[in-house]
């Protein structure tokens, strides 16, 4: 790593030694950075590492709420406006029980990044709570987005940060929070992105992350003179983000076999059909979290306790959490015949299944390049918002598919331009700096 790159990292680590999840996120992108930052000493003179890292203002407050036998509750809420240097702050809001300020500060950084390569005016923020929707009934869930927002709504705006959804938090949560925001604040505009469709939001952002995914899948094998169609994918997760990835591998003739849940892993060798795509989002509204509701509707089998990296593919995709695929998951991937891994999720690989996958020449695509396709048709639901337009789903599908093919050749080209051609880790780490780090610069040390 560059000197003054460790030098950062190591004083962060002293001051925040207990944010491990945040520490990871930086020292994957110091990491990358070493080429542009030994070549070019204007960077530390801005100090522009000092203060990438540290989010412009932070926002921890109490959500009380009262649940259906009227008890009080009170859990934790977040908002880390990281960086505005190219745009209001953009990121989702996630609800799950084991969100901690490091975890909004890990997915707060790594969507500074993620937004710069886009190409779209956003900066980078996320914000959540440690409340667990599993088990939760309707009411509660809108007690609680509505407490969130009571609170929230003094510190957004359409021109200020414009939240949106994560794990936990869809259509229903935003249509909650954009409900109290409008009584608490008296203004209909664009706050917060994957609103309903009658009211605001953008056709095919439910969509966007999956479909981004494959986008860029479909590009990278592209660029290795290969086809997506008749490919056999392993997937985890069975949210918003699977969904999405599953619709779209399957339209392009692309064999999906795997889901997974806190509970295992479901195989089906047959792939999926628009039935069973349908039945994931009753699955996700159900509330229960459990992948084995699959396999006892369509008869497939069900691996309690395990994760579905130890299944044969051709691509692995990792669509639930952060540190999900470990090396030992690596492992069992490359022994399985998997040639290509590409990041649907925030940070799911381990740094040393990262370091597994490029040691055995697997192509490795980072989260921040390969899932961004929901975030930029965010950034094309705010531009709908303020032209007060609505477009149709072939133009946004359009615009979605020439973000996700300028990201795969921003990648390769700052790659190649710094030293590791094809390895799109590095690649998506300094082009999405270099547009942030620039813009630092030229506003002067703030
Ligand atoms: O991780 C992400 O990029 C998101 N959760 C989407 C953020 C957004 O503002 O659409």
């Amino acid at each position: 790593m560059n000197s003054y790159a460790a030098r950062v990292l190591d004083d962060l680590k002293a001051r925040n030694g207990w944010e491990s999840e945040f520490l990871q996120a930086v020292a994957e992108v110091f990491e990358s950075l070493s080429e542009v930052l030994d070549s070019d000493s204007s960077y530390e003179e801005a100090g522009i590492l000092e203060r990438i890292v540290e989010p412009e203002r932070v926002i921890e407050f109490r959500v009380p709420w009262r649940d259906d036998q009227n008890k009080p509750r009170v859990n934790r809420g977040y908002r880390v406006q990281f960086n505005s240097a190219i745009g209001p702050y953009k990121g989702g809001l996630r609800f799950a029980p084991n969100v901690t300020l490091s975890t909004m500060k890990f997915l707060g950084f790594e969507q500074i990044f993620k937004n710069s390569l886009t190409g779209l005016p956003m900066g980078g923020g996320k914000g959540g709570a440690d409340f667990d929707p599993t088990g939760k009934s309707q009411y509660e869930v809108e007690r609680f987005c509505q407490s969130f927002m009571t609170e929230l709504c003094r510190h957004i705006g359409a021109d200020t940060d414009v939240p949106a959804g994560d794990l936990g938090v869809g259509a229903r949560e935003i249509g909650y929070m954009f409900g109290q925001y409008k009584r608490c604040r008296n203004i209909f505009e664009g706050v917060l992105t994957g609103k309903g469709q009658t009211w605001g939001g953008s056709i095919m952002r439910p969509e966007a992350t999956g479909f981004g995914v494959i986008y860029f899948v479909r590009e990278m094998l592209k660029h290795i003179g290969q086809d997506i169609e008749g490919k056999r994918i392993a997937i985890s997760g069975f949210g918003n983000v699977a969904w999405g990835v599953v619709k779209k591998a399957t339209e392009l003739g692309a064999k999906v076999v795997t889901l997974s849940g806190p509970d295992g892993y479901i195989l089906d060798e047959d792939g999926f059909n628009d039935e069973k795509i349908d039945y994931m989002l009753t699955m996700r509204a159900s509330g229960r979290n459990k992948v084995q509701d699959y396999a006892d509707k369509f008869h497939v089998p069900f691996y309690a306790g395990k994760r579905p990296w130890e299944v044969a593919c051709d691509v692995a995709i990792p669509a639930a959490l952060q540190n999900e695929l470990n090396e030992d998951n690596a492992k069992d991937l490359i022994k399985g015949g998997c040639k290509m891994v590409c990041e649907a999720a925030n940070m799911p690989c381990t740094p040393e299944a990262i370091n597994a996958f490029i040691a055995n020449k697997i192509v490795y695509a980072p989260g921040k390049a390969a899932n961004a396709g929901g975030v930029a048709t965010s950034g094309l639901e705010m531009t709908q918002n303020s032209i007060r337009l609505r477009w149709t789903k072939e133009e946004v599908d359009a615009k979605l598919l020439g973000i996700m093919q300028g990201i795969h050749h921003s990648c390769l080209e700052a790659a190649a331009k710094y030293g590791h051609p094809g390895n799109y880790m590095v690649g998506a780490n300094v082009a999405g700096f270099l547009k942030v780090a620039t813009a630092m610069k030229e506003q002067g040390h703030c």
